[in-house]
């Protein structure tokens, strides 16, 4: 049998996002989290053929929009990629909103957002600017050093949707062009992290590594490098990772609440970043801009071996 999904694409600072809009079969589960688990439980063939070559790349996020859980949130998503699934995604939350729009289905720029990590309010102005507020970040662990043979790496482990090694101080220049360096690199602190048992305080696990440099545009506070889970850095400056890092620097005493933060990514994009403290919890806001690259109708073909994807 021939299985078709339909799916809108978008990318945001360079990043793309995968919106998947029809064909998914129903998920079952009395919360987000639940449903992710049935996802990946039952469909997991359907995340790495939505995802993986032939039809993606390890670049890929994708998000699947569906009914919300929650009477209070308009639609759930969940987000994958081609390593498994996100707690949240910043730059793929900002291209949901501009697939929502494309589809007029934003009568007024406003969407209460189900995630497995909770719910987030997201908002599209005329110009297409998209604010999202995240869930709740935090910094867990502070200045801690990892030794790799590529030299001696200290900062922190934050959260900001998604686990986070936090590296504000490195010698490497955070350019496109020396993205397999870079990603050695990461990689290797990200190995030693696991190795030295080192985890989120639930032990979860420390899956995207963020360097810092100065930034190239004078509008820019940082320029930064993320590796994320599985084989791929981020194009964008990271929805999750800016915000693990503005709670990290509200924590340390260095970002006043609404102050405006604009991170700059490897590939020179941008997001704007502020915190706000609601009831004690850091509630960072991210501001970026996405566009609308392709809308199509991906076919699995029966007899076709590879119709799930390259797998490892
Ligand atoms: O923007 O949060 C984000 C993100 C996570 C992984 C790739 N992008």
């Amino acid at each position: 049998m021939t299985t078709t999904i339909s799916v809108i694409d978008s990318h945001t600072g360079g990043e793309p996002t995968r919106v998947v809009v029809g064909g998914f079969p129903a998920l079952t589960g009395a919360s987000m989290s639940e449903q992710r688990d049935h996802f990946a439980r039952e469909f997991d063939h359907l995340r790495t053929g939505i995802v993986r070559e032939p039809r993606g790349s390890d670049v890929w996020v994708g998000a699947l929009l569906d009914e919300p859980t929650q009477p209070s949130a308009d639609v759930s998503v969940i987000f994958f990629n081609d390593a498994g699934y996100l707690g949240m995604c910043g730059h793929g939350t900002i291209g949901l909103l501009e697939t929502l729009h494309y589809l007029d289905r934003l009568p007024n720029g406003e969407v209460k957002l189900e995630t497995p990590a909770g719910i987030v309010q997201a908002h599209r102005d005329g110009t297409g600017m998209v604010t999202l507020q995240n869930v709740s970040s935090f910094l867990h662990l502070r200045d801690l050093t990892v030794v790799t043979a590529d030299g001696t790496f200290t900062g922190d482990i934050a959260y900001g949707g998604n686990w986070f090694f936090l590296v504000y101080d490195q010698p490497f220049s955070l350019v496109v062009r020396d993205q397999e360096r870079l990603m050695a690199i990461t990689k290797a602190i990200r190995t030693e992290l696991a190795a030295q048992g080192i985890t989120g305080p639930n032990g979860e696990a420390v899956d995207h590594v963020e360097l810092f440099s100065e930034p190239e545009n004078a509008s820019s506070h940082s320029r930064n490098f993320v590796l994320c889970p599985g084989n791929a850095y981020d194009r964008s400056p990271c929805g999750t990772g800016t915000s693990a890092k503005l709670a990290a620097l509200y924590t340390r005493g260095e970002l006043a609440e609404g102050e405006i933060y604009v991170q700059e990514s490897v590939t020179g994009s941008q997001f704007e970043g502020s915190v706000r403290i609601v009831d004690g919890a850091i509630i960072p806001t991210i501001r970026g801009r996405a566009f609308i690259t392709g809308e199509a109708k991906l076919i699995f073909q029966s007899d076709d071996p590879l119709r799930w994807g390259i797998l490892e």
